[in-house]
């Protein structure tokens, strides 16, 4: 099997998505029994649903974080950590997993383009992101205690992107610095386990292709964005990666 072509000249930007923590026990969200089919996005992952139900999106990510918690990283994850060690400031880590696996397994220049699920922030105030694991019990929604100080009731929630949020300015702009320094190098854009479905992450091929470098694919079905990447490697990540990446 080819090696990822890597050199002293090599930057690396990893994408993951979903499908990399699939053999860590994390469901998917577009796969069969993945978590759409089963939890309708626009009640349970949407400012729309929260405003609506606050319950039921705190009972959702409840679910979801102890789910995560009994998980741990897969060979795929190490293998990423493999490669940020041989690569050190030449590798950044943009992925779209709430599940903090990567962090979990040692990774450490890593971008949470859509948030973390083990944090908490409020809906109101602009009180900092806090790292929260806490499993709410059914039929509660945490309210915020800074704002409870100041006579007034905010519901907390997950600190994580929904449909139609912007993502944080900082985590676009550390991508975008790090596909700007490496066009002058050899630009190599890795991406992992996610359907290619989902914008910007599902962009991001594209400027990486616009800025000169190439793009390589690991993921077990085609994503809808595939005609853009130059090599396609099929199949499950935690079998694939080790072996790319030695
Ligand atoms: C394996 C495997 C194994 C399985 N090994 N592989 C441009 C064009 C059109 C629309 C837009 C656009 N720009 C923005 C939008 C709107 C929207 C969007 O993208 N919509 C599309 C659906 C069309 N984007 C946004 O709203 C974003 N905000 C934004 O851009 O703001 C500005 C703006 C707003 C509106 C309009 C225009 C601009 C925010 C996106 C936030 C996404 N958040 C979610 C929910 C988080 C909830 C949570 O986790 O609790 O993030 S959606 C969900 O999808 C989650 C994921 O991170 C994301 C991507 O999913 P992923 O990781 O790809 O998973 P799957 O399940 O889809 O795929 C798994 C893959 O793995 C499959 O391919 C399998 O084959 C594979 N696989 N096992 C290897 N073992």
């Amino acid at each position: 099997m080819d090696r990822l072509p890597v050199d002293d000249d090599t930057w690396v930007l990893v994408l993951t998505g979903a499908g990399v923590s699939a053999e860590s026990g994390i469901p998917t969200f577009r796969d069969a029994q993945g978590l759409w089919e089963t939890h309708p996005v626009e009640k349970v992952a949407s400012p729309e649903g929260f405003r609506e139900d606050p319950m039921l999106v705190w009972r959702f990510y409840s679910q979801r974080r102890a789910g995560a918690a009994r998980c741990v990283p897969n060979p795929g994850h190490d293998a990423l950590v493999t490669l940020e060690k041989r690569l050190g400031q030449r590798f950044l880590l943009a992925t779209q997993n709430v599940d903090g696996l990567h962090r979990r397994a040692g990774s450490e220049r890593v971008v949470e383009m859509h948030g973390n699920l083990f944090k908490t922030r409020c809906s109101l105030c602009a009180r900092a992101p806090f790292d929260d694991a806490d499993v709410y019990a059914e039929g509660t929604v945490p309210a915020c205690g800074e704002c409870q100080a100041r006579g007034q009731f905010a519901p907390l929630r997950p600190h994580i992107v929904w449909f139609g949020e912007l993502l944080d300015p900082d985590d676009i702009g550390s991508i975008n610095d790090f596909i700007r320094a490496g066009r002058s190098h050899k630009l190599l854009f890795l991406a992992v386990g996610t359907s290619g479905a989902v914008y910007p992450a599902a962009g991001l091929v594209n400027q990486v292709k616009a800025a000169g470098g190439s793009a390589w694919l690991v993921n077990r079905d085609p994503p809808e964005n595939a005609a853009h990447f130059d090599r396609f490697f099929q199949g499950p990540s935690g079998v694939l990666l080790p072996q790319l990446i030695g």
